[in-house]
């Protein structure tokens, strides 16, 4: 039978291993182009509790776009947890989104809500 002494490390060596692999790898910038009333890419991956910087790129000449950031869980009402400032194209705003939890958001225009991308974070 082994002893607690053993299988306390057995339980702490996989979580540090796990913490140490987060903290070498910082959450990839994120840009987000909007051209042709249209959001690309339309799915982007990031990982759970580390903060990460956000680019809106308008290529839209003269047409304003801008992001809401929503959850988005299927039969709850989405919550909007953080709003760029609408902006005409063509520029680029620059934005430190915080960490997220882990779960499913939306990134979506307020002027164009057919713009979407889908925010999977976790
Ligand atoms: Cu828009």
């Amino acid at each position: 039978m082994p002893s607690h002494r053993h299988v306390r490390r057995a339980l702490v060596f996989p979580l540090a291993a796990a913490l140490a692999a987060c903290a070498l790898v910082p959450a990839e910038p994120v840009t987000v182009v909007a051209q042709n009333i249209e959001f690309t890419p339309k799915v982007i991956q990031l990982p759970a509790g580390q903060g990460f910087h956000l680019t809106l790129d308008n290529r839209d000449d003269g047409i304003p776009h801008g992001l809401s950031l929503q959850t988005r869980t299927s039969g709850v009402e989405p919550d909007e947890l953080w709003a760029s400032q609408i902006q005409i194209g063509p520029t680029r705003a620059e934005y430190d989104i915080p960490a997220l939890a882990a779960g499913p958001y939306l990134l979506i225009c307020p002027v164009h809500p057919n713009m979407q991308v889908e925010l999977n974070v976790g």
